[in-house]
């Protein structure tokens, strides 16, 4: 009975560990115009940790692979709203977005509200 215990106490501390590495895909609205954007933001989340990132400027997606353990998707999101892009859950700040060049100024998600 005890050994049945510890071989599945063993397991789970398996399965968690194997978690915290586990890869993870996320897609996050990001607003943007064009291929610069698209550099800028793509390198902004690669920075903040992700393995891979892809955005693209028509669905307005982004694409991240990261690893759990690596970077998160809070983080990920702030690292390009401090690069001047609104994210889904992360606005840039007024600063940060007029930094970027003028072709890059992306009609603001919040544009309208205000
Ligand atoms: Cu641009």
């Amino acid at each position: 009975m005890k050994i049945k215990y510890i071989s599945l106490f063993a397991a789970m501390a398996f399965f968690f560990s194997l978690n915290s590495f586990a890869q993870k895909t996320e897609e996050i609205k990001v607003w943007g115009n064009c291929g610069m954007c698209k550099k800028t933001i793509e390198a902004a989340a690669v920075k903040a940790g992700a393995k891979s990132a892809n955005w693209n400027k028509d669905t307005k997606v982004l694409s991240v692979d990261f690893k759990e353990k690596k970077t998160d998707i809070q983080k990920i999101q702030q690292a390009i709203a401090n690069a001047g892009y609104d994210t889904q859950d992360v606005a840039a700040t007024a600063d940060a977005y007029g930094k970027l060049a003028e072709c890059c100024q992306y009609p603001r998600k919040d544009a309208d509200k205000k």
